[in-house]
């Protein structure tokens, strides 16, 4: 539907409002990276395991808090990795949440991994451990969860599950970079968790990605899987793949990684403006982070329940269009709508899962130290007319 009103009426022009996005970059101070590139040309070692990627991967195992963090090109290839660490039996099932990207879905599948889709919880949208329960099935092997948005699952429960099954529980943590459960870095939990450097999310090389996990022995094992199964010159003991991070990747991480907390402070601050805006707007919920854990700042997300609310999901995006504020529908349309997976059941306690009914209803705002108060009221002007 297209909407003829006037664009923007609220205390700032919108002519003066510069376009603004769901996602910015955080980009490290280019005379920084440039003393990094001078480095990096001088000794002519660009790539395969270069030492500023081995500095970085202690740096980002230290703050972590784990003994194993292994960088990666990007996230999709460590997950890929991480499924293939475990060697899962093939064919088997892997239980999964609908509501993320299509990454995690599709490295379940290229490992020859049945997707099982489960129903998530209404209160975060992190997938349902009581859903998961009703999925195990003698062909489970492992659950693969999200922490999506940046709210972080419950990993009691899941954990619960997965040792009364024994299944192994691995954390698509894409979106939690920074993030905690119990006062632990959530790189700690289960036995494996992916992480997306990509220049989206809030800590990026940009692109990129990691894989921790509690274990020291996984550090051969996943250097291996990312270097082809390459053990020395004349040794190849692993169906391996090319998962290398390069080193201008590395230096723009070891920059960002001193900066990073600046913006995470900024993008807390602004979650608590929204708060201000939206709260108590009929129909608009804020997703908020579970009790003993922390919100990564990857994501703002809000929800529009149209039965309550006077436009839909879909209007309000178009109207912040309008007015050059650019919203996403993550995860619309989730996994079960995909092709590959189209008429897979999501299994649910419900008549209805939820994902079916989040899934009209989400919408990313600009979350972001580039949004400004003039930003913030013609944002608050379209939801207050929503
Ligand atoms: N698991 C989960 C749960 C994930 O969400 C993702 C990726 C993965 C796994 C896999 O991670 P990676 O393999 O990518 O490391 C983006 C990202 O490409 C993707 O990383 C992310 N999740 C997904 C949720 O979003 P798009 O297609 O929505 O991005 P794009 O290009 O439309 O960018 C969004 C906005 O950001 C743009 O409108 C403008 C701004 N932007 C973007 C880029 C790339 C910039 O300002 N500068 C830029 O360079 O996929």
């Amino acid at each position: 539907m297209k909407f003829e009103r006037p664009v923007a009426t609220g205390s700032v022009p919108a002519e003066e409002v510069v376009p603004l996005y769901v996602s910015q970059p955080l980009l490290p101070d280019p005379t920084a990276l440039n003393e990094y590139i001078s480095k990096i040309w001088a000794s002519k070692y660009v790539t395969n395991h270069g030492p500023l990627s081995l500095e970085l991967e202690d740096r980002l195992a230290a703050f972590l808090r784990v003994p194993t963090a292994r960088l990666f090109n990007n996230a999709t290839i460590g997950l890929l990795v991480a499924l293939k660490l475990f060697d899962l039996p093939p064919g088997s099932e892997v239980i999964t949440t609908p509501m993320t990207f299509a990454a995690t879905a599709h490295s379940i599948a290229w490992n020859n991994l049945r997707p099982v889709f489960v129903d998530i919880r209404k209160a975060d949208l992190t997938i349902d451990p009581e859903a998961v329960e009703l999925a195990i099935s003698p062909r489970t092997s492992a659950i693969l969860a999200v922490h999506v948005y940046g709210c972080i699952c419950d990993h009691d429960a899941l954990q619960r599950l997965a040792d009364l099954h024994g299944l192994k529980l691995i954390y698509d943590a894409a979106h939690a970079f920074g993030a905690y459960w119990n006062g632990r870095p959530v790189a700690s939990l289960g036995d494996a968790s992916v992480f997306s450097f990509h220049a989206t999310k809030l800590f990026n090389t940009l692109e990129g990605g990691l894989i921790t996990t509690n274990k020291v022995e996984d550090r051969e094992s996943i250097y291996l899987l990312r270097n082809f199964g390459i053990k020395n010159e004349e040794e190849v003991v692993a169906v391996g793949i090319n998962g290398k991070m390069n080193e201008l990747q590395a230096a723009i991480g070891l920059l960002n990684l001193d900066i990073f907390e600046i913006e995470r402070e900024k993008r807390s601050r602004l979650r608590q403006r929204y708060r201000e805006i939206l709260s108590g707007l009929d129909g608009v919920l804020l997703q908020e982070a579970a009790e003993n854990t922390t919100q990564s700042e990857q994501y703002l997300l809000v929800r529009i329940d149209r039965t309550r609310s006077r436009l839909d999901r879909d209007q309000v995006k178009e109207r912040l269009a309008e007015r050059k504020i650019f919203a996403r529908k993550y995860f619309y349309p989730i996994c079960t709508d995909y092709e590959p997976y189209r008429n897979m059941p999501i299994i649910s306690k419900r008549a209805r899962p939820y994902a079916q009914i989040a899934k009209e209803q989400v919408l990313c705002l600009p979350l972001h130290s580039a949004v400004t108060e003039a930003h913030l009221d013609l944002i608050a002007e379209v939801f207050r007319e929503c």
